[in-house]
């Protein structure tokens, strides 16, 4: 991989003082992405889906072709598995509203992990409130892994389990083949959150045999404002829309109406076309370069900060011992230093952290910490911006009077 020829392909990192490691939040994107996007808009910006004329079909051909692209990302088995969202939070809320509300009863089973972002925590709370389901929890040891006794917390009372494949905090990736596996045993769905993990590996949805997943455009390169939501088929046809309203319906009457086929039923509204077509030229940019490819740089560049990390004084580091097992993402404390004023001191030098909790505060609470700042790699980034991230750090508590 040639990261001065691709790090020329995203426009706002030409400018060499500025360290992005806050990837996780949300990625840079490449001028395909840019040009994509504008290209859609320039040469066939009409609503898609509706006109019966060229330009309005242009747009839904290209509409149609990134759904087409995405399913072929995920390995879906069919185009219409595939609806198209705002983002991971929205497509959750989906799948909770509709298939969880629909199905849940008092006594069922939610089962989620404390390492869960509050996307795949707060819509599943909202369920339980209204249907009396019960929210339990499995916790991972120190290394990351979930053992024995805590997957035995999946039983014939779990209807839903709810697990993110990789987290956005520890970075480490969970065994969801082994899980979907448990879940299905038992009689439960399993919703896989991919915001973490589809910017970085090669996902495959039958393979996993995951009931939903779901992923966010602005994490892999595409632009902010479009979501994935994977569904197998079955279960999307048999689920209640979520919004209602324009062309995801087949007849209406005064009193009533009748829903639309896959996956129009699910996307009421016009559709996020440009954005759609951002995403789909992001997967080709990935999809170039490879994901093993853009794992084996991660892993380089995570390792590189963290074994210098290890051996810095003051420093407390979370997450997995192996660095290899971090999805390039290194979350750590600065003894008697708040994570904000860590970020601060490192914005002083053009490096772009992210500090707080990470809209992950139950895993904080069982990291027993309030807050952790969190450096968030990419394919991009240069083991000279690692260097550079760790002279800085090595300053901060002089910085901060110490
Ligand atoms: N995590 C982070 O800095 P949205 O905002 O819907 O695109 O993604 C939500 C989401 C869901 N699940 C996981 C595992 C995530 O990491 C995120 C987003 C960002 O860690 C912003 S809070």
């Amino acid at each position: 991989m040639n990261i001065a020829e691709i790090r020329k392909d995203f426009p706002i990192l030409a400018d060499e003082r500025y360290i992005y490691f806050d990837n996780a939040a949300t990625s840079q994107r490449p001028r395909q992405v840019l040009e994509a996007i504008e290209s859609f808009y320039k040469e066939t910006n009409a609503n898609p889906l509706r006109g019966l004329y060229e330009w309005s079909i242009g747009a839904t051909e290209r509409y149609e072709a990134a759904r087409h692209k995405v399913a072929e990302l995920l390995h879906a088995k069919e185009d219409c598995e595939i609806v198209f969202t705002r983002n991971s939070t929205e497509s959750l809320n989906l799948v909770a509203y509709s298939y969880g509300l629909s199905t849940l009863k008092e006594g069922d089973e939610i089962a989620l992990t404390v390492m869960e972002h509050h996307s795949n925590i707060l819509p599943w709370q909202m369920v339980a409130a209204k249907t009396g389901a019960r929210l339990v929890y499995l916790e991972p040891d120190a290394e990351g892994y979930f053992g024995e006794q805590e997957l035995a917390k999946i039983t014939d009372r779990t209807k839903i389990v709810a697990m993110t494949m990789v987290s956005n905090v520890l970075g480490v990736t969970n065994p969801i083949k082994e899980v979907a596996k448990l879940a299905h045993q038992h009689g439960a769905v399993i919703v896989v959150d991919g915001a973490q993990s589809t910017p970085h590996k090669a996902v495959d949805v039958q393979d996993l045999d995951a009931d939903f997943y779901v992923f966010s455009g602005h994490k892999m390169l595409g632009p902010m404002g479009i979501g994935v939501l994977y569904g197998k088929r079955d279960l999307l046809e048999e689920m209640p829309p979520f919004l209602t309203g324009g062309e995801m319906i087949e007849t209406v009457t005064r009193e009533s109406a009748t829903y639309a086929q896959l996956p129009a039923k699910f996307e009421a509204g016009t559709v996020n076309g440009g954005d759609a077509v951002g995403l789909a030229a992001a997967i080709d940019y990935l999809q170039e370069i490879g994901f093993d490819a853009i794992e084996e740089q991660e892993n380089k560049l995570a390792k590189l900060a963290l074994d210098a990390m290890k051996d810095m004084e003051h420093i407390t580091l979370y997450g997995a011992s192996d660095p290899y097992r971090h999805s390039g993402i290194v979350t750590f404390n600065i003894e008697g230093c708040h994570p904000h004023d860590v970020s601060s001191v490192l914005d002083s030098e053009h490096i772009c952290i992210r500090a707080g909790h990470h809209c992950a505060q139950p895993l904080l609470q069982y990291l027993g910490v309030n807050a952790t700042a969190r450096a968030s790699l990419y394919f991009y980034n240069t083991e000279e911006e690692v260097e550079r991230f760790i002279d800085a750090l090595g300053k901060v508590r002089g910085w901060l009077g110490y």
